[in-house]
């Protein structure tokens, strides 16, 4: 009998999905209907299991899974899954560590051009005829000068330093803050991050969400000012999403760049509504190349963990 792979999201590359069905026998659990009674029914039988960074795994289900072998998360975020736990049973957790760094850092930079330049908003005005209908030049605010910005990045991992890599190109100066001050790292270290928020132009979040929440408020915001554009690559858990709708709306900043959001796919209306706000679905890693990286090395942790070995990107044995 061929292992039992139970996966919790869809794979979007079709020949890694060709891949799993021949080795495996691959159950797609976001096909079933009565999802409790399956588990109840084969969830002893299960040897692997294939999640989304954002979507994890609950720590209830786990124990619903006394046979696993391995959780292969297809993303780098882990903070969905409860890695204690995981060590505790010494069940590899693997990450698709550095496949997706480029294309994140891309959209982190898009999204910050996007949302300083107003690309939306006048795509939307073009696109509804409003450029006709008022020709005249000051019919449209100006915008603010991406080059040059100073770029507090929040979070100094791998896309950290692609963004910091980036942005230095279009000669921003760059801070950052992070648990601590990481070696190497040419860019100043500001450990906090209200003063960090005060000394950008723009906040850019690329930290992962395992320990940190909410941890850009009303305070962070505020320090930011007026003039300041907030981005988030990362999790949306990391903003109060209340406080940020209420200093967007009161104009306490000047714009901000979301791919990430609470609770997805649900955006709050008055985001939805706010002309300043570039939104984007949680695309960061949406990338034919990088869903493809991503999904060999998910193949490679599932093959290794149940060939006995430890999975190279393992983060938890
Ligand atoms: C993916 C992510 O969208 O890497 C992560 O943690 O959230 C994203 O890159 C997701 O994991 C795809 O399944």
């Amino acid at each position: 009998m061929k292992p039992q792979v139970l996966q919790l999201n869809p794979i979007l590359i079709p020949a890694a999905n060709e891949r799993l069905a021949s080795l495996y026998e691959v159950h797609r659990f976001y096909e079933i209907s009565d999802q409790a009674a399956w588990l109840r029914e084969h969830g002893a039988g299960i040897d692997a299991v294939i999640t989304g960074g954002h979507t994890g795994i609950s720590r209830a289900m786990l124990q619903q899974l006394p046979a696993l072998k391995v959780v292969a998360v297809n993303g780098v975020g882990t903070d969905a899954v409860d890695l204690a736990y995981c060590r505790e049973r010494r069940l590899p957790v693997t990450a698709t560590l550095g496949a997706l760094t480029q294309d994140v850092a891309d959209l982190a930079i898009g999204l910050l051009i996007a949302a300083c330049r107003n690309l939306c908003a006048v795509d939307r005005f073009v696109r509804d005829g409003q450029w006709e209908q008022h020709p005249q030049p000051g019919a449209l605010p100006l915008a603010r000068r991406f080059s040059g910005m100073r770029l507090g990045i929040v979070g100094m991992g791998r896309v950290g330093r692609a963004v910091a890599q980036r942005a230095s190109a279009f000669d921003c100066p760059i801070l950052y803050t992070d648990l601590r001050a990481i070696d190497g790292v040419p860019y100043r270290f500001v450990p906090d991050l209200v003063e960090l928020a005060r000394e950008s132009d723009a906040l850019v979040l690329c930290a992962s969400a395992d320990k940190a929440q909410g941890i850009v408020n009303a305070a962070v915001l505020e320090a930011l000012g007026p003039r300041g554009f907030l981005v988030n690559v990362a999790r949306g858990r990391l903003v109060d999403e209340d406080d940020l709708v209420a200093v967007l709306s009161a104009g306490g900043i000047a714009g901000a760049g979301l791919d990430v959001f609470v609770d997805e796919p649900r955006v709050p209306q008055a985001l939805r509504r706010c002309e300043r706000v570039t939104l984007q679905a949680h695309r960061a890693s949406a990338t034919w190349e990088t869903r493809a990286a991503m999904a060999d090395m998910v193949l490679q942790s599932v093959a290794q963990a149940l060939a006995g070995e430890r999975p190279a990107t393992s983060l938890t044995t």
